[in-house]
């Protein structure tokens, strides 16, 4: 019996030092690999970057983009954003207190190159109530930022970072409770365009997920509820931080033949979305907001805290509806969007009736 089990246990031995091996080896050659890889980038972009004045970058809210990188060499960009506490509509009428980056929810979209320095001030309100924050997912330095950046009312606090790898990143407020903080609606995201710019298409639209776990306030103003978020169970699940952000008026549009880029992300706090355009299929997917394309996609995962980007060219004129296919939060929560396509019909693609 003893001898059975020490052999068993040299066995188990042996067979777990040659996995240990295998995997040590692969992990030490794929770091090297990466290392090389991350040394060339950062110091070609090192090289690279422009001397002389930083520029103010352009933000914008959402459904806005600011303007393509296009072919233009790294440069130092300041990047100002405020954070507030305000009282805007969430759905039907109702008010809530929302936490913002300058302002929206989603916060502003910031539009940078690969190897761009980028200088954040980050300025907490004078009337806020609460110390803020920002972790960006774009940055190489632990925290994201959020330590540098961490706020009291009224001061304003600045971080630098090198934006090393293209991508679509979300950024988000990290003071603690950090899911009461992003459940407010502070998150946002900022993309970073590789050396030579994303492909030129038609039109682009900032499109953000967040849910809302709400309770009666003090006054008719709602506010966060602690219990449903730790539930995940949200009265509220919504693009761009408020029932019908891309509704009636505010529907998105484009013309037939034209392609349209979504930059879409999910601040969270907690659900995936399954995001999906009704009649349509994504040609391409920056799947998870990274450098891998795929294409035909019907419906796309955006994991909280993560993102991407989805194109695809309209054919058919019409109404398109923008939904996270976990349905119920679409027919019963908010989460709906429209894009609004104008031109003519296109019976070889679409029509009603038979041959
Ligand atoms: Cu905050």
């Amino acid at each position: 019996m003893k001898s059975r089990i020490t052999i068993t246990s040299i066995v188990i031995a042996l067979v777990l030092s040659a996995c240990n091996s295998g995997s040590t080896a692969d992990k030490a050659k794929n770091e090297n690999q990466k290392s090389s890889e991350q040394k060339a980038t950062s110091t070609s972009a090192i090289d690279m970057v422009a001397e002389g004045q930083p520029e103010v970058a352009q933000v914008t809210g959402a459904p806005n983009v600011p303007a393509p990188v296009g072919d233009r060499k790294p440069k130092k960009l300041i990047v100002n954003l405020e954070t507030t506490e305000i009282e805007a509509e969430i759905a039907d009428g109702k008010k809530y207190t929302f936490w913002t980056f300058n302002n929206t929810v989603p916060g502003s979209f910031i539009r940078v190159r690969e190897g761009d320095e980028v200088e954040l001030h980050l300025k907490n309100a004078e009337n806020s109530i609460m110390p803020h924050n920002i972790d960006l997912h774009a940055v190489n330095g632990p925290g994201g930022g959020a330590e540098p950046t961490f706020a009291s009312p009224g001061k304003e606090a600045v971080f630098t970072f090198k934006a090393l790898n293209p991508g679509l990143y979300v950024y988000h407020c990290a003071a603690p409770p950090v899911p009461m903080h992003i459940g407010n609606g502070m998150y946002g995201l900022i993309l970073v365009e590789p050396a030579g710019g994303l492909k030129k298409v038609d039109r682009e639209y900032y499109v953000m997920q967040g849910e809302f776990y709400t309770k009666a306030g003090k006054s008719d103003v709602l506010e966060f509820d602690n219990d449903k978020a730790v539930a995940e169970n949200p009265d509220y699940v919504l693009f761009n931080g408020k029932k019908g952000s891309m509704l009636g008026q505010n529907v998105l549009e484009a013309k037939v033949g034209e392609t349209v880029r979504f930059f879409v992300g999910n601040g969270g706090p907690n659900l995936v979305s399954s995001f999906h355009v009704i009649g349509e299929i994504f040609d391409n997917v920056y799947l998870e907001g990274g450098s891998t394309v795929s294409h035909n996609i019907q419906t796309t995962i955006v994991p909280a805290g993560g993102s991407a980007i989805v194109e695809f060219k309209v054919e058919v004129p019409g109404v398109y509806n923008i939904v996270d296919h976990s349905l119920s939060r679409t027919f019963n929560k908010g989460c709906l969007g429209q894009l609004k396509v104008v031109g003519e019909e296109n019976p070889k693609v679409y029509k009603k009736g038979g041959f």
